[in-house]
């Protein structure tokens, strides 16, 4: 079995778009552990609605290629996402693989462990409170340490009390 930490992310439709991708991932192995659901202010240089962003934790018998290609981008077909030349576009769902067991791996033009870990406050703050023990193999911190980094992320994220997803809560024991 694989170990896939997911990023989501979505600013169309967001209460309905993400916790539905959460359940769909579930036709492509077991969801283990779900963050919080955490809105945030959309990064990047055009003014679009805040985002809703949570990580998750799927098992899975799947590669990361077939997990990608297979899974996630028929998720995000089916909820609609359009395919736009800016990076910043808003969108439906957005699924990226940011960590796959403990490996280094080559997808396309995006690597894993995924950049955005370092970068993204509420991708490592998803991240850290689904296995916050795991030691990134980059920068051998741990995630709880990786999100403790970030300076004063509550100015851009607030947990959604209010929007709930599969397997969502602390996590019990730690994966990888
Ligand atoms: N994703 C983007 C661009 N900007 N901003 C937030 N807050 N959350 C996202 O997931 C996000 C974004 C494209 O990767
Ligand atoms: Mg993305
Ligand atoms: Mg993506």
């Amino acid at each position: 079995m694989n170990q896939a930490y997911l990023s989501l992310g979505s600013n169309i439709s967001p209460d309905h778009n993400l916790p539905t991708a959460v359940s769909m991932l579930e036709n492509y192995g077991s969801i283990m552990i779900s963050s919080s659901v955490w809105e945030t202010i959309a990064l990047g240089d055009i003014e679009q609605p805040n985002y809703l962003n949570a990580a998750v934790l799927l098992e899975t018998n799947l590669t990361a290629k077939s997990l990608h290609d297979d899974g996630i981008k028929q998720i995000e077909k089916l909820l609609g996402r359009k395919k736009t030349s800016n990076p910043f576009a808003s969108r439906t769902i957005d699924i990226d693989i940011m960590l796959f067991n403990d490996e280094v791996i080559t997808l396309g033009h995006r690597r894993i462990p995924d950049n955005e870990i370092l970068e993204r406050a509420f991708v490592a703050l998803c991240l850290a409170e689904i296995s916050p023990n795991y030691i990134h193999p980059d920068t051998n911190q741990t995630l709880e340490e990786i999100a403790q980094s970030f300076q004063n992320p509550s100015k851009s994220m607030k947990i959604r009390h209010d929007i709930k997803l599969l397997k969502q809560g602390k996590p019990t024991n730690n994966y990888v």
